[in-house]
């Protein structure tokens, strides 16, 4: 398949980048560096350094024998975005080209409107350059379980059959969103949602839970392919989190009393999602939504499996209760569907005390990289104009 995956150079887009290139797909990347400047603007640079993206691609290069073109530009510019379809005419355009930080969004104004005009802005830039250029194109969209909220009702895959005075309609789920991250997804689908009933484009929307792990099977033999891996509060999911927290000695900083419950999902598993949903492509004028998580946890029960990983290691872990600085419930009722993804062939890789040991060691050995100043949550929820203007 010609891919086109647009974030090339995020957490998840390198190693998308690197499992399709090995297996053989012809892979052009694109990425503007946003999540690196923000890193840096922010005092929120990951655990280790990674190469550029044009190095990255000459790195894997020599090691797989394979070829990773590489461009750097802006999404957000309709004129660059529009070329690059153009010339490459992909057959799966892969888009993980957003601002993923729910916490970022929340800084203040500044934050905010890039947040909003970055990830709206080249989702509306992906539609209009595919309909122009590769209107038979599969897109394959990085969405959020977070677009759900947590509802005190079942969450089904995308969509629900709302029955009202005797008659039936399917409507895409009810989302409410915990941040302004979070809700730039949610309307990044209802803008594909429009599009793919108004002209027909062919959409996945994948509903993904926060990310852990570090290695996958391109980054063996080379350290500097590894992921942009980051332990912040601004980048930082809460698994990876916890690893470094843990490897540093610092009390595990569980938000509020940690009942909330997410669907987690090993790195190398979001691979194995995006690849089979670029495998199996849905028909012209159809939006398929797949909720992308293998297995269900709350912070409580991440906070203690990392604990007894830890004790396997030799580490004595604490764990804090901090004052929450998001908006969430802290217990709640959480029961999300995700068998398209399983019906599909996914072979989930579980989160195993093993998996936990594994990822502790491979931490520790950068511990005295760790910088305990960027570990404390420094974005409340509740200061609407902090860190703006
Ligand atoms: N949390 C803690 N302590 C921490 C960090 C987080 O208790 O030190 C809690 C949060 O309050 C939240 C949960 O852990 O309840 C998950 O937080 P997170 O920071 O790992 O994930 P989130 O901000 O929700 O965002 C991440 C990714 C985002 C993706 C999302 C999926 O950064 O790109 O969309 O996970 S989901 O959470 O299902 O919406």
């Amino acid at each position: 398949m010609r891919i086109l995956i647009l974030g090339g150079d995020g957490y998840l887009g390198w190693p998308t980048a690197m499992h399709f290139s090995a297996r053989g797909h012809e892979v052009v990347v694109v990425d503007n560096y946003l999540r690196r400047n923000i890193a840096r603007e922010t005092s929120s640079e990951a655990l280790f350094e990674t190469p550029n993206l044009p190095d990255r691609a000459s790195i894997f290069a020599t090691v797989h024998g394979k070829h990773i073109e590489v461009i750097i530009g802006d999404c957000a510019d309709y004129r660059t975005l529009e070329s690059i379809v153009r010339s490459h005419r992909p057959e799966v355009l892969v888009h993980y080209a957003e601002q993923p930080s729910a916490p970022y969004s929340m800084m203040g104004f500044n934050e905010a409107q890039r947040t909003l005009q970055n990830n709206l802005g080249v989702t509306f830039n992906v539609v209009w350059a595919l309909l122009q250029h590769a209107p038979q194109c599969h897109l394959v969209k990085l969405g959020t379980m977070g677009e759900y909220g947590t509802p005190n009702i079942d969450i089904e895959e995308g969509w629900i059959d709302v029955h009202h005075q005797g008659r039936s309609q399917r409507f895409l789920y009810p989302r409410q969103a915990g941040s302004l991250y979070h809700t730039t997804k949610v309307l990044d689908t209802d803008l594909l949602w429009f599009y793919v009933r108004a002209y027909g484009l062919r959409v996945t929307d994948l509903m993904q839970g926060p990310v852990y792990g570090l290695d996958t099977a391109e980054t063996v033999g080379d350290q500097r392919l590894m992921p942009n891996f980051h332990y912040d509060d601004i980048f930082g999911t809460v698994v990876n989190r916890f690893l470094v927290q843990a490897v540093a000695g610092i009390p595990l900083t569980v938000y509020g009393r940690g009942g909330q419950t997410r669907g987690y999902l090993n790195l190398n598993d979001t691979l194995q999602c995006v690849e089979l949903a670029a495998k199996s492509p849905v028909g012209a004028g159809e939006l398929r939504v797949l909720n992308q998580f293998t297995e269900l946890f709350s912070v409580n029960q991440l906070s203690e499996r990392v604990k007894a990983a830890a004790a396997r290691c030799g580490i004595d872990v604490r764990v804090e209760h901090l004052d929450n600085p998001r908006k969430e419930l802290e217990e709640h009722y959480y029961n999300a569907k995700h068998h398209g993804l399983l019906q599909l062939g996914l072979e989930p890789h579980f989160m195993t005390e093993q998996v936990l040991v594994e990822m502790l060691e491979r931490v520790a050995r950068h511990k005295s990289a760790i910088d305990p100043r960027k570990v404390q949550p420094r974005v409340s929820w509740n200061v609407p104009n902090r860190g703006g203007q």
